[in-house]
């Protein structure tokens, strides 16, 4: 398997290995790809979650929003379709996401509605040497369902202590490697940060392993001009405090439905008086921005002046009309 550092450097590699050295074309429910089986990698720096690829034009926001709608244990489709319009997809009823609502598989798993995380937990505290702290995403009713839309992707995620570092492996049937990759990984990876954090361990490796790796073919031309973009600005992505967070991220999920759902405003001093911690006032800050992009509102200058560059890299990269380069 290869391990690489950051992200950055896995995307661009697999990306490369996928396009170029594909094994099958085909075009499975219509859609024609070209892939590659039993694929994977490793990375060595979980936290290095960015791909600064200019020409991807990753969506901070909508990656934050993504491990925030799965820590929250939704599956409203509305929750997560306001950062990103081609959820509704996806969706059979047009009001939940059973399939890619791995939250609501991790929190309140099938018909016992299991809490997974705690499991995991107390089997990780109970054996930390243990083999059995997985979490279950896929569940086989899914393939029952005439036509389903919304087939989970990630079978499951495995959580391992060794040498006192939290390592984390995730399987999945299918994975995208132009678009999904992008936003499983950053979520999956936050995932395993918050699981660290609230077992006191550092970060340890993250494993990707994919039964069917692919690219789809309208992404084609899109892939080529990423490729090609070899030599852009890296940046080091901010690590979680070393504390259990999930007091932190509750409080974040209030300020972000507010926001979502268009009943308050929040500026920069709003923001260093929520009580938060300057990593997650950062994301509230991201998602103030959004609420100004999506509802259309003026770009308050002194909320984006306070973002970190790395924040302000990636705004300025996906909305360089609205997040100018002169307020970096
Ligand atoms: O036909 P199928 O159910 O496999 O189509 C869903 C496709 O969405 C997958 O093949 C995969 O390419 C992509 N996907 C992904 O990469 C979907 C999800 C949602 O579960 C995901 N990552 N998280």
């Amino acid at each position: 398997m290869t391990t690489y550092k950051t992200l950055d450097s896995a995307y661009m590699s697999v990306l490369d290995d996928l396009y170029y050295h594909a094994d099958f074309y085909n075009a499975p429910r219509g859609f024609k790809s070209r892939e590659k089986l039993a694929f994977n990698f490793a990375l060595e720096n979980p936290v290095q979650r960015g791909i600064y690829n200019p020409k991807r034009k990753s969506n901070i926001i909508f990656n934050f929003a993504e491990a925030l709608w799965y820590l929250s244990g939704s599956n409203k489709l509305s929750d997560i379709s306001y950062y990103n319009q081609r959820m509704p997809d996806y969706s059979m009823d047009k009001k939940t996401l059973t399939g890619t609502a791995y939250g609501a598989k991790i929190f309140h798993f099938g018909q016992a509605q299991l809490n997974q995380w705690e499991n995991v937990k107390k089997i990780l505290r109970e054996d930390p040497d243990s083999k059995r702290a997985v979490v279950q995403i896929f569940d086989a009713n899914e393939l029952a369902v005439v036509d389903n839309l919304d087939v989970s992707c990630t079978l499951g995620l495995q959580f391992l202590i060794r040498d006192n570092e939290l390592h984390m492996v995730s399987y999945m049937r299918a994975n995208d490697a132009f678009r999904g990759l992008v936003s499983d990984v950053f979520s999956f990876t936050v995932i395993q940060e918050v699981m660290a954090t609230e077992l006191n361990l550092a970060v340890g490796h993250y494993y990707h392993s994919v039964g069917t790796m692919h690219i789809y073919e309208p992404d084609n031309q899109w892939v080529t001009h990423v490729l090609e973009e070899k030599q852009y600005e890296q940046f080091v992505f901010p690590s979680m405090p070393k504390e259990n967070n999930w007091s932190m991220i509750q409080k974040l999920m209030i300020y972000e439905r507010q926001l979502r759902q268009n009943q308050v405003t929040i500026n920069w001093q709003d923001i260093e008086q929520t009580g938060l911690s300057i990593y997650w006032q950062q994301v509230l800050a991201l998602f103030s921005i959004y609420q100004m992009i999506h509802y259309h509102k003026v770009i308050d200058d002194d909320v984006v002046a306070h973002l970190l560059p790395i924040y302000c890299y990636f705004l300025h990269n996906k909305w360089p009309d609205k997040i100018k380069v002169g307020k970096l």
